[in-house]
């Protein structure tokens, strides 16, 4: 049985209040076992409309859990949006304050810029290809708010699919110009290589990813709009930082960005 508004409200100012004022709570399903995955976006839209109501600025979106790595790392069965807010924005180089985040992680990603706006049902690769200004270097910080880490995909929705800051910059380029499927990354923490991957990781290519948030938001009536920015999903795990970390992340054709965290 579906959430009523009140709860889906509460539990939205619950998952909210968590991320702003950086604490832990419980799984939400533990106490509403009985949530749809309707209620877990209801919950993240009333979060989002929080935001909007205090004065701060939605300027993007991001998918996540898109890849195998990412869907087994987590123990989720399929992908998830979220949004992004103007103050999870960092240029390349940027000093990151841990004591505002509870137990981040960091994963490279490729971030799309829409010059036109894009429609499901039906949205495909072409069309995104086509409605994509350009693409370029990212490297998410995924908090979420959950106890160690650790939850299942509605709870996760809710809480906005763990979005908590991203750092940006680097070269951006034109889609059509890079093969994003075998588009290399090396990510790095203090100088030792954690990981390398290729675009390829993210749905067989991370413009897949773009036409799926667009379906998935033509169920709700949403339509992604031209200058949109938008995070495609992990191409990477995600990998543990701590106070004083410095992360670099080398992506083929697209630069460099790094981070400390401090
Ligand atoms: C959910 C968010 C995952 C991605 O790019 O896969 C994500 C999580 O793992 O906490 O942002
Ligand atoms: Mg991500």
């Amino acid at each position: 049985m579906a959430l009523d508004k009140k709860t889906i409200q509460k539990l939205a100012d619950h998952c909210e209040k968590a991320e702003v004022e950086a604490y832990e709570i419980t799984k939400i399903t533990d106490d509403y076992p009985e949530m749809t995955y309707e209620d877990a976006y209801d919950i993240q839209w009333a979060s989002r409309a929080n935001k909007e109501a205090r004065g701060t600025k939605i300027i993007g979106m991001k998918m996540g859990l898109t890849s195998q790595a990412k869907m087994k790392q987590m123990g989720v069965p399929n992908p998830c949006y979220g949004y992004l807010a103007d103050y999870f924005a960092n240029g390349d180089g940027a000093e990151i304050k841990i004591d505002e985040l509870i137990h981040p992680k960091v994963e490279a990603e490729i971030a799309f810029v829409l010059k036109d706006d894009l429609q499901g049902p039906g949205c495909h690769i072409g069309n995104v290809l086509a409605a994509t200004d350009f693409v370029m270097p990212a490297v998410e910080i995924i908090d979420s708010r959950y106890k160690d880490f650790k939850f299942d995909l509605k709870s996760v929705i809710a809480d906005n699919s763990s979005s908590s800051r991203y750092v940006t910059g680097g070269r951006s380029r034109d889609v059509n110009d890079i093969d994003l499927k075998t588009l290399g990354v090396v990510l790095q923490i203090n100088g030792e290589t954690v990981e390398v991957a290729a675009g390829a990781a993210v749905l067989g290519h991370p413009a897949t990813s773009i036409a799926m948030l667009a379906n998935m938001m033509a169920e709700r009536g949403e339509t992604l709009k031209a200058g949109t920015y938008i995070l495609s999903g992990a191409i990477t795990s995600a990998h543990a930082v701590k106070k004083g970390d410095n992360v670099t992340v080398m992506f083929q054709h697209l630069g460099t960005l790094t981070m400390k965290f401090v």
